[in-house]
């Protein structure tokens, strides 16, 4: 009997300590399986000081202790009142003299405000690792990259490393109602739970902070762009005061989305004209009242004339208006506005495409200072894959931000396995010869091409209350990338997967080059099963889930998934030539030209910009149908391998998480035939043209596809 209790406490204890539900992300801080490695680490970092005593130093001093603890697996001395044997010295020349006489100023003069060194010294024949900065801050982004050296099992002798970001704003944008829904958040309840603030705190809040600032992200928006004027009360400015505290020592931002006719349905006012005076000082008062309990307030992030949601239109007035009237509040305090360039008229019947920039473009030069426009990869929304928006690189007087979808709102949501960091790259690659050949949207981005100081990159948050915070345990690897990426936007997509890999899971090299080629392929096996060749928008109406290209009866044309392929007996895309929408008007000279010759778009952007006959032969000879067959194929297929793949990597990690991937997985196979067989099918009714017989018959008929889909529906 005893020993069966004995038994039991043991294996509940082994659980315990060996349960990986995914909630502790890229901080596992496992012990290091390198034995060599592991000597050499504690040789060097057993006697640690951070200097200082502000909270930021607080949390950095916390998380050395307790990664190193976690690493080295035994208690290590912060031993803060004898320097003299400490081997690893954090802090600033202001708070630690010895980094103040060891460290070059010159160098340090480059960090800037969030910058840091971590240098390896040897001083009177003793060897020294310094992590320092010019704040308390770039201390503690020091000290998780340390850390992150430890966790991906890297050498700490001769460390030479300076990093400062590249990019000022890095910001997640949650899309959270108050009501603790998210929109298109598919992992689980909102992260903020507001009826239960300001009295209750939840631990997730620090966690949240913490894991943002591992990865460099400074600023968070926490409520939805579609907006509840709520948000603005004097009750939540209370709640979110509690937020903004936590986030603080982990140097984040707390911002807002502003509901534009707040001043109407909060303020009792008859307008909310921007030009109106007592619309403005509405709004200053307001601002003053956010900042009297939110000191670091970040300013607003605001959806306007955009699906419904109010805005300066409804005034006559424009946005550069509208986003100057909040900016003018904002400016005393230093806070700014992130005006969203995602509009697209209800009114309006021209292509969607073409509509943000024949807002914007005409308002270049009309905003403050302390506006930045920030604008979605691509020109229609989130789609697997789109052509950078034309708006990058044709606003040189106005700094863009850049905005991300991290939760996949078109790519499976949490079910499929897609690791985004290579469409994000994708985008910052490009070239929009704005200023002649090298004007990538990195350079727009990150202010290098015309010279903005205020940049930015966004990501919709993918985060949720499910305890693994995503969903997909794949999909944490998104949010490890935008931050990576924010930071320092030359990073690969595959070193940003290989250094979440090892801290996520294993720095075993096989697991790691298996799972590196599984995320590599995986947003273009999305791709291929989706909307290959240019396809985009044929999604589920509404929900935005599964197949539905043959869909046409929402009540706008552009909701439709037939809008945007234009399937007929001849070929299929939307021709955004002079012939057509004229959308490619919108890019340089060099980047329409390629685009608009046929023979010069790559395959990937074709039907983004042609229509093309079914019988148009491609690159590989075969004709657009047999391509579109190849396609949705190879889709399948690259699931099917990345299952293979999967399975051999069982021994390597842990159950849970490898039996979680494992049924992920096998469903998003079935999605991924549910896919290829529905569009194929709908699509041959137009081809009129055989599925060639080396490929598998589609399992059902479309009609079943077409009542599955409805099934399916919310
Ligand atoms: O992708 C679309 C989404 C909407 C979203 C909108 C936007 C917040 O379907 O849910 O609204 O984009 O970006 O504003």
């Amino acid at each position: 009997m005893k020993k069966t209790i004995l038994f039991f406490i043991l294996a509940m204890c082994l659980q315990i300590s060996f349960a990986e539900d995914g909630y502790r992300l890229w901080l596992r801080y496992e012990k290091v399986s390198d034995a060599r490695l592991l000597s050499d680490y504690k040789n060097n970092l057993q006697h640690i000081v951070v200097a200082g005593n502000s909270p930021t130093i607080k949390v950095a001093t916390d998380e050395l202790l307790k990664g190193l603890q976690g690493l080295l697996s035994e208690t290590i001395s912060n031993s803060s009142s004898t320097q003299n044997d400490a081997t690893l010295i954090a802090g600033t020349s202001a708070t630690s003299s010895f980094i103040a006489s060891a460290v070059d100023k010159k160098q340090l003069a480059q960090l800037g405000n969030e910058g840091f060194l971590i240098l390896s010294k040897t001083i009177a024949g003793k060897h020294y690792t310094i992590i320092t900065a010019n704040t308390d801050m770039g201390v503690l982004y020091g000290v998780f990259h340390f850390l992150r050296l430890l966790q991906t099992q890297q050498s700490i002798h001769q460390l030479n490393i300076s990093s400062t970001p590249k990019i000022k704003l890095r910001m997640l944008d949650h899309w959270d109602n108050l009501n603790g829904s998210v929109e298109r958040g598919y992992a689980g309840r909102s992260i903020w739970e507001w009826k239960k603030l300001p009295d209750t705190i939840s631990q997730r809040y620090t966690d949240y902070a913490r894991a943002n600032a591992s990865i460099g992200i400074n600023a968070a928006s926490v409520t939805n762009v579609n907006s509840n004027v709520l948000s603005l009360s004097k009750d939540y400015i209370l709640k979110a005061k509690v937020l903004a505290d936590i986030f603080r020592p982990y140097g984040i931002k707390l911002f807002l989305t502003a509901r534009f006719s707040a001043p109407v349905e909060m303020g009792g006012l008859k307008t909310a004209d921007p030009l109106d005076p007592q619309v403005q000082n509405w709004w200053k008062e307001k601002v003053k009242e956010i900042y009297q309990s939110i000191p670091d307030f970040g300013g607003f992030l605001v959806k306007a004339n955009s699906e419904g949601q109010p805005g300066p239109q409804t005034y006559n007035r424009s946005h550069a208006e509208g986003a100057n009237l909040l900016a003018d509040a904002l400016a005393p305090f230093n806070g700014m506005v992130i005006w969203r360039a995602f509009v697209y008229s209800n009114d309006k019947p021209e292509d969607r495409f073409k509509q943000a920039y024949d807002e914007f473009k005409p308002l270049d030069g009309n905003f403050r200072k302390n506006v930045v426009i920030q604008v979605k990869n691509g020109p229609i929304d989130f789609q697997p894959r789109e052509p950078f928006h034309p708006l990058f690189g044709a606003m040189p007087k106005t700094p863009l931000v850049m905005e991300y979808q991290v939760t996949q709102e078109y790519l499976g949501f949490s079910t499929h396995l897609a690791y985004l960091a290579t469409l994000f790259k994708e985008c910052l690659d490009a070239d929009t010869y704005a200023k002649g050949k090298g004007s990538t949207v990195a350079k727009v981005v990150d202010g290098s091409l015309d010279n903005y100081s205020n940049t930015g990159m966004a990501g919709v948050a993918n985060i949720g209350s499910d305890t693994n915070w995503c969903g997909h345990p794949f999909g944490q690897a998104n949010w490890y990338a935008l931050g990576r990426l924010a930071w320092n936007h030359n990073l690969s997509a595959e070193q940003i997967a290989d250094e979440w890999i090892r801290q996520t899971f294993t720095n075993d090299p096989q697991f790691i080059s298996a799972t590196k080629k599984i995320m590599m392929g995986s947003r273009e096996a999305i791709v291929n099963y989706m909307t290959p060749l240019g396809l985009h928008h044929i999604m589920g109406y509404g929900n935005h889930y599964g197949p539905a290209p043959w869909y046409d009866k929402a009540s706008r044309a552009d909701w439709n998934p037939v809008y945007f392929h234009k399937a007929d007996s001849i070929g299929i895309g939307f021709d955004r030539k002079p012939t057509g929408s004229n959308g490619l008007a919108q890019y340089t000279p060099e980047v329409r030209k390629q685009f608009e010759d046929p023979a010069t778009c790559p395959e990937k952007y074709l039907l983004w910009f042609h229509h093309v006959s079914w019988k148009h032969v491609m690159k590989s000879g075969r004709t657009l149908w047999d391509e579109m067959c190849y396609k949705y194929n190879e889709g399948v297929d690259s699931v099917r391998d990345m299952q293979k793949t999967w399975n051999s990597l069982e021994k390597f990690i842990d159950k849970d998480r490898f039996q979680k991937v494992q049924g992920l997985l096998a469903t998003q196979e079935k999605e991924a035939v549910w896919w290829r067989d529905a569009c194929l099918l709908y699509f041959q009714t137009f081809s009129k043209m055989p599925i060639p017989a080396a490929y598998e018959k589609p399992k059902y008929t479309l009609q079943f596809y077409e009542q599955y889909r409805a099934l399916k529906a919310p």
